[in-house]
């Protein structure tokens, strides 16, 4: 590495992370906030393929947006001063992903995590970053950490880890592994035995490491904080030995304590393969005996075992502190952090009081319940709609009677032709090509006091009246005084003469099966009274329901008086008209998709065009209106 690059990150360093993996992310960010980051390490995600858009991710106690680009290219477009690249990409796509990133010309680091990735690609790339004088981190990484500054991925594990690591802030050691691992356990022993790390990495055992360690040690000499430099090599390769080549020529002259380990090897009786892919020793030069004499002998100090390492590492920095070569970098506090609501709540460190509350229904346990009932209960005992209806609207379970009652409500109510309010709309948004969604929106939203919506008037209106021992004309004329059509009574096609089968089918109905069908009779003295004005003012499908319902839950006995009048006030009833057109209008708007009917147009002629009636005064008051607005 040549000077200018020794020094790689800083605290206001910002990183691209490709192929977007959210718990490293919001690691790297909690870890911003723990070092009192000004600027969010993470500049942008790049998700290929994606539409792009942002990520929301915690920055301290913030919620931030990181914006996430389809392509590299976009991403380093808007992010020139990111120059970090951070791959996540599977071992498959690294190499093409990595190779893009080094060509890009603000990009001067590159961590590729995946490991696998093919040793012939991985010397590929090694060149290209060579050629570029780029730094290559990995492949087969965990990444790396200046402390105080910023941190690679998941490096260093969790904030309570890198608290009691001390690397919210920065030391004076230098430190260099193969193993990401290790480097963790390093930065503990780092931090018990000196003033903490400065900066650290691992570069990973894979036989073709983008960087290596001497790349490095030799870093690391350029960089005025680190005072020290503990390097952690392994048993297999050379990598050691350019160190050892460049303490004897004198390019590094800061204090190294070193340890390479694998001491174990000479145990087996054949050669074994270590977990990492260039952890096996070709011959004596690349056993970690070897490399460790040579090392001391290079002037290294080099314990005679792992456990004795946070010794000697201890002993050369007190020796650097007593000689008033360093002067140990103060210890800052970290900022508290924040904790996620769900981690607290589990711990039962908070509470929190709930926006929604619901009692009828809950999906947290192995399956569904509706009003406390599972799933599995209502297929075995085979529940009907009316039962289902009765569980979510009333939480409670019907007789049978009233349930069925329901249901043929549905099955009545659930057409009427393509003639009416709610039909005609779902065909006309059908006919202007709208979803299937919007169709039958359209249609349910015509749904109101005179089309379909006149049930809950009716049944507050009739009980009422009813429960007041009005009698039917009575009850008729106090209406008409107030300037209010009775609701439930009237139809535009149904008359005296031509009555309407759906309010017969339901009244004999519950002539049959209803305990007492009191409100019904007076809603039909009702019917009565008002034909007697005219032939169309019937007890229409709205009414009857309306009437019916009350029959039921007055003499059913399944509902308190508080609870009536609840099931009232609330407005429940229009729902079962809604319920039961959903289907007609989900068919209607079917049917004209299917016919692949062309948009709609209605009929000029159709049309009375009355602008020719306007009065003069009329006209003129238009006129002045947009003469009006003009000058506005
Ligand atoms: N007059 C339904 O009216 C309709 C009166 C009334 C006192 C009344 C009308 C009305 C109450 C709301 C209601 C549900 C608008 C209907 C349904 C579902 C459907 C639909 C389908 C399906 C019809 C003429 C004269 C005027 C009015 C007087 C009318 N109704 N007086 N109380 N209730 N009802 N809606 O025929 O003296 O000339 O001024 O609002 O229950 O929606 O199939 O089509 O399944 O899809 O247009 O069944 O009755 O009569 O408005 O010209 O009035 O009668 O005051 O008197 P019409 P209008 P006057 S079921």
């Amino acid at each position: 590495a040549s000077p200018q690059m020794a020094q790689l990150f800083s605290r206001s360093t910002q990183a691209l992370i490709f192929n977007y993996k959210p718990n490293p992310v919001q690691r790297m960010l909690d870890f911003d906030f723990l070092a009192r980051r000004e600027t969010p390490s993470v500049a942008g995600l790049i998700n290929v393929g994606s539409k792009g858009g942002f990520e929301k991710v915690f920055f301290g106690t913030k919620e931030i947006a990181v914006p996430v680009y389809a392509s590299t290219q976009d991403a380093v477009r808007a992010h020139p001063n990111a120059d970090v690249f951070i791959n996540f990409a599977s071992f498959r796509s690294a190499y093409q992903s990595s190779l893009e990133a080094l060509e890009i010309p603000s990009i001067r680091v590159v961590v590729i995590i995946a490991e696998g990735v093919p040793e012939a690609d991985v010397k590929k790339l090694i060149a290209v970053s060579k050629k570029k004088g780029k730094i290559l981190i990995g492949p087969a990484t965990v990444g790396g950490v200046q402390a105080g500054a910023f941190k690679i991925g998941d490096t260093a594990g969790t904030v309570d880890n890198i608290i009691s690591c001390k690397l919210h802030r920065p030391g004076s050691v230098g430190f260099v592994s193969k193993s990401g691992g290790l480097s963790n356990e390093c930065y503990n022993i780092l931090s018990r035995t000196t003033d903490g790390l400065f900066e650290g990495i691992a570069v990973r055992g894979d036989a073709f490491p983008g960087t290596t360690l001497a790349d490095h040690v030799i870093r690391f000499q350029h960089i005025p904080q680190v005072k020290m430099i503990v390097v952690l090599g392994e048993l297999g390769g050379t990598d050691e030995y350019e160190i050892v080549e460049a303490m004897k020529k004198g390019v590094i002259t800061k204090p190294i304590c070193a340890w390479v380990s694998g001491t174990c090897a000479k145990v087996f009786p054949s050669e074994v393969q270590f977990g990492h892919a260039g952890a096996k020793s070709g011959g004596m030069a690349e056993s970690a005996e070897a490399k460790n004499q040579a090392l001391r002998d290079a002037g290294a100090h080099v314990p005679t075992s792992f456990e004795e390492l946070p010794d000697t590492i201890g002993k050369v920095y007190k020796d650097l502190v007593n000689s008033g070569k360093h002067v140990p970098v103060q210890d800052i506090p970290a900022p508290e952090m924040p904790m996620d609501i769900k981690k607290a709540m589990k711990a039962g460190k908070i509470r929190a009081s709930t926006n929604i509350i619901c009692t009828i229904s809950d999906d947290r346990g192995e399956e569904p319940t509706y009003a406390g009932i599972p799933m599995s209960e209502m297929i075995e005992q085979e529940y009907s709609v009316g039962d289902v209806l009765a569980l979510l609207w009333f939480k409670r379970q019907l007789p049978k009677y009233a349930t069925r009652f329901l249901e043929m409500c549905l099955i009545i109510c659930a057409d009427h032709g393509p003639c009416v309010s709610g039909a005609h709309n779902a065909i006309i948004a059908a006919r202007a090509g709208k979803d299937l969604v919007s169709c039958v929106a359209s249609g349910l939203l015509t749904i109101g006091p005179r089309f379909g919506g006149a049930i809950d008037d009716a049944a507050r209106d009739f009980k009422a009246a009813c429960d007041a021992g009005m009698a039917a004309d009575e009850f008729v004329e106090s209406m008409k005084k107030l300037g209010k059509r009775i609701a439930g009574i009237g139809h535009r096609i149904k008359t005296a003469e031509n009555p309407d089968k759906r309010v017969q089918l339901l009244s004999e109905y519950a002539d049959r099966h209803f305990p007492t069908t009191k409100y019904l009779n007076f809603a039909k003295s009702v019917e009565a009274y008002t034909l007697t004005k005219s032939n169309n003012l019937i007890l229409n499908v709205d009414g009857c329901i309306g009437a019916l319902f009350c029959d039921f839950l007055v003499s059913s006995q399944c509902f308190t008086d508080e609870e009536i009048q609840e099931v009232l006030d609330i407005g429940t009833m229009n729902g079962l008209f809604v319920q039961a057109r959903t289907i007609g209008l989900i068919g209607h708007a079917l049917d004209q998709k299917r016919l692949k009917q062309p948009l709609y147009r209605h009929p000029w002629d159709d049309i009375l065009y009355a602008e020719e009636y306007l009065t003069r005064e009329q006209k003129e008051e238009a006129r002045m209106s947009g003469n009006k607005s003009q000058k506005d």
